[in-house]
């Protein structure tokens, strides 16, 4: 007898498919589409379990598919610009192309051990000219929409190597990564697009998604922010100008004490008195230096400083400071604030700081006043002139009622969502394909002059700016519309635009002529199942759907959402060793398992799991569970261990558990003896009863197989059943039959999406010579289901009367129940009292009446 050898099949295997063009996407074929996506990742140069699970879980549902009669499209590729690629370029001198190509190499072989079902001849790389020559051009068509446009805007400016910092490159702290400079904020020129524009459908159509997580919709929903509330407006003292503020809470009006600009509004400078302008250009500076995050952060004191210039309530006409603050930003709303203390927890913190007053104006029903802190429910409107008396939500309507016909505002919808900044002041991202003329303005590249090519002589110092600004033949160049000599733009894109469209290029990947064609597109798309990281929820899934319905508006595509489905995966969690007292991670091959202590302190060492990562030694590298099970276990492991949107724990014993069960299911098939039977038609006609029972169970294992498959991709319990399956034909008393022929078929075909090499040895060894792969999948046959019929006999006081037919399995409290109610029972018994029910499982039910 020979064994279960993996390493040996699984190289067979893989190399037989490539050369048979298994994985191949049909081009040609009426069958029903279905689009599997992984989110492609980054070519950091090695694969994770994260990216192990992610490919295996869309592999599986691929190979599903193509076996229920889809054709399939299963593609891969490489989101391959970033900032690595040019600190790898700075810190080691490796040119950013070359690092990236050696790293995309080694992870393709990676990725094609696992035996992926994955279309290789359509692979992209973002970073590569016939790619990004289409991100280019996909920018020029934002460009005449009217939705790519350059405004001013902060960026981390690093003083000492005078160079911009991406966010990933500034600690926490506020310090550079490579210089350890303080980090200022710097005003540049910058290229935006507006996402802004397409708010409202965002939100509307996440109604459009019910195959997504509801977790997900709703991060969406919180990140674009929908608020409505009312644009009211505030003169100002002395000048024939009004500050224009946004409030979620018009209600509040006549409580407004104080009213706020952010330190950046246009009107800080104007409205500031001569006494109050050198304390109040010192904050400005002060503030314009901190991040976002810091000036918000709910545990930072608010700070602030009035202007000395005075704004009247319209409501009132009562005369209140204008102030500036730290905690209003000026890109949200209208960058200034109506301060309402007694009903707003930042505005009472920061009234309590500066010494503001407070003034209550909203009541809860009870009437009682709250004082030691902001009151920010709905309740009754007092002190507020004729509004007196109102509920707070009716009292909104009415103040902006109010408002309209006074002139003093109006209703108002806002965003939280801003416009998308993508301009990167770095090498390694897709150029911005224009040109500024000094007569012509801003002019786009040419169509037919794109891409805009990466030049490769340049210089990484990682000082002075981007190495393109540097660049005097790539910056000078000669206007396209005037022949002027003009200056090349040097900003590169942010690399979330590169992943905003890679997966409308899979369909048609190798078309030089236009970035795709849309009737191949539109063939496939959209995504039927797209499967990756939660940690994606926001960011890379709304830009995908901003630039589908852009393109959509450009007349390129028919739908409206790119991806139906969406999975997100748990994480991989490794057994982590920590020192509770110094908080150090330690290596598990320093720890001996017995009695677990810091090998340097002797401390008794925290044991717990946690997403895998270097810094915390509890890593499990896949080379080294390819390299001693082979992808099959792997991949079985970890569809076995946790529904896939659910954390993994990494535990080497259940990996050894799903090596064994394979090893089971080779012996089983290896040890065939009766080989023609395997050619034979199976009959239903007249079968024994181990039979009856062995085909029950084979139909069983089809049905809840396919159903776990089918709904929520449960794939751990799809494979405990076929571990049911495959105990129920090693205990089969029919070995010769021909069900169990069709059972160990079954068990080959079912197990085939999970565990694509030992199934496909074993499909040829049950002598097929094609592949397992390209059978129809199962279906069950209902008749198979129904369970076997026994006689069971009905007594009354011992005295057999007659005999009815009920389902073999049916336990003791079902057979009395069906005596109960068999005619012959209810005849016999004619409403007097039972007084005993005997049941002979398998046999007879005895009634004793009286
Ligand atoms: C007065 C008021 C009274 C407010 C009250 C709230 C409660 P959302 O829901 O997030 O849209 N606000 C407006 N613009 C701001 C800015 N640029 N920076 C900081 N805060 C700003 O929140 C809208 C509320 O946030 C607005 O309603 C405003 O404070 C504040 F009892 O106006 B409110
Ligand atoms: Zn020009």
């Amino acid at each position: 007898e020979f064994r279960y050898n993996p390493a040996e099949i699984e190289e067979k295997w893989q190399k037989t498919w490539t050369e048979s063009g298994l994985d191949k996407t049909p081009t040609n074929s009426d069958k029903p589409k279905f689009y599997a996506l992984s989110m492609f990742p980054y070519p950091s140069g090695s694969l994770h379990m994260g990216h192990v699970r992610n490919y295996t879980i869309t592999d599986v549902i691929a190979r599903l598919k193509r076996m229920q009669g889809y054709r399939v499209l299963h593609p891969m590729g490489w989101d391959a610009f970033g900032l690595p690629a040019e600190n790898a370029a700075i810190d080691r001198g490796v040119p950013p192309a070359k690092w990236t190509y050696q790293n995309i190499a080694q992870m393709r072989q990676q990725l094609q051990r696992l035996g992926l079902s994955i279309d290789w001849e359509r692979e992209v790389a973002t970073c590569s000219p016939d790619y990004y020559k289409w991100t280019q051009w996909i920018f020029l068509q934002f460009l005449k929409a009217g939705l790519a446009y350059q405004k001013e805007a902060a960026v981390n400016w690093d003083p000492i190597d005078q160079t911009v910092l991406a966010n990933e490159q500034v600690d926490s702290e506020g310090n550079s990564w490579r210089s350890g400079a303080k980090v200022e904020r710097k005003l540049l020129r910058q290229w935006f697009l507006k996402i802004t524009d397409y708010a409202e459908e965002l939100l509307n159509d996440l109604d459009k998604l019910p195959g997504w997580p509801d977790r997900v919709k709703l991060m969406q929903a919180n990140w674009i922010g929908k608020s409505t509330g009312a644009y009211l407006e505030f003169p100002i003292v002395g000048m024939d100008e009004k500050i224009g503020v946004y409030t979620t809470r018009p209600d509040t009006i006549y409580g407004v004490t104080y009213v706020v600009l952010a330190p950046e509004h246009p009107l800080t400078k104007r409205v500031t008195t001569p006494e109050q302008q050198a304390a109040v250009d010192a904050f400005v500076k002060e503030v314009t230096n901190q991040s976002e995050l810091e000036r918000t952060a709910e545990d930072k004191p608010k700070r602030g400083i009035p202007t000395g210039g005075k704004a009247i309530n319209p409501f009132t006409n009562e005369e209140i400071p204008i102030w500036i603050a730290d905690y209003v930003l000026y890109e949200y709303g209208t960058g200034a604030v109506m301060g309402v203390p007694a009903h707003d927890v930042r505005d009472f913190k920061f009234a309590k700081e500066q010494n503001l007053s407070i003034k209550v104006v909203i009541v809860p029903e009870n009437g009682e006043q709250e004082t030691s802190q902001a009151y920010t429910e709905p309740g009754i409107m007092i002190n507020s002139g004729d509004f007196d008396g109102m509920a707070s939500g009716e009292g909104k309507s009415a103040i902006v009622e109010y408002a309209e016909k006074q002139n003093f505002g109006k209703a108002r919808v806002q965003y939280r969502l801003r416009d998308w900044l993508i301009s990167r002041q770095r090498y390694w991202g897709a150029p911005i394909p224009v040109i500024h003329c000094p007569n012509c303005g801003t002019v786009p590249v040419p169509d037919e002059d794109l891409p805009v090519q990466l030049p490769e002589d340049v210089e990484f110092s990682g000082r002075g700016g981007s190495p393109l600004a540097q660049l005097e033949s790539f910056v000078n160049v000669p206007c396209p519309s005037c022949g002027t000599p003009a200056k090349r733009e040097t900003d590169t894109m942010d690399t979330f635009i590169d992943s905003s469209w890679y997966f409308l290029r899979y369909p048609d990947a190798k078309n030089e002529q236009q970035v795709f064609d849309p009737a191949k597109t539109n063939d496939w798309m959209s995504v039927d199942q797209y499967v990756g990281g939660i940690e994606h929820a926001i960011l890379h899934l709304l830009y995908s759907r901003f630039f589908t319905k852009v393109l959509r508006d450009r007349g390129l595509l028919n739908f409206d959402e790119p991806f139906q489905r969406l999975l997100t995966q748990g994480m991989v969690q490794g057994l982590t060793y920590k020192n509770p007292v110094t908080g150090k991670y330690i290596p598990s091959a320093q720890v001996e398992i017995a009695n677990p202590r810091d090998p340097e302190t002797g401390e008794t060492l925290q044991i717990f799991y946690e997403k895998m990562s270097k810094s915390k030694y509890n890593g499990i590298d896949p080379e080294e569970v390819l390299a001693k099970y082979g992808a099959d276990t792997a991949r079985m492991f970890i569809l076995f261990k946790a529904p896939p949107e659910k954390d993994l724990e990494w535990e080497d014993a259940d990996v050894e558990g799903q090596f064994r069960f394979l090893n089971r299911v080779w012996r089983l098939v290896v040890s065939v003896d009766n080989r023609d039977a395997m050619n034979r038609v199976t009959t239903t006609g007249e079968l024994s009863k181990a039979e009856k029972e062995l085909r029950r169970a084979i139909h069983t294992a089809i049905k809840e197989v396919t159903e776990d498959l089918e709904g929520d991709y449960q794939f751990n319990t799809a494979i405990s059943e076929l571990m049911k399956l495959s105990n129920a034909l090693a205990d089969a008393s029919c070995k010769d039959s021909p069900i169990y022929a069709e059972g160990i078929q079954t068990l080959v075909m079912l197990l085939a999406p999970f565990a694509p090499h030992i199934t496909e040895e074993l499909w040829h060894l049950l002598g097929n010579s094609d592949s397992v792969h390209t059978q129809p999948w199962l279906k069950f046959d209902p008749t198979a289901l129904v369970a076997d019929e026994i006689t069971l006999v009905i007594q009354i006081m011992g005295k057999t009367r007659g005999a009815i037919q009920v389902p073999q399995q049916a336990d003791k409290a079902a057979l009395e129940k069906y005596a109960r109610e068999s005619e012959i029972a209810q005849r016999y018994i004619e409403g007097k009292e039972i007084k005993k029910v005997i049941v002979v499982p398998g046999k007879l039910v005895n009634f004793v009446i009286g």
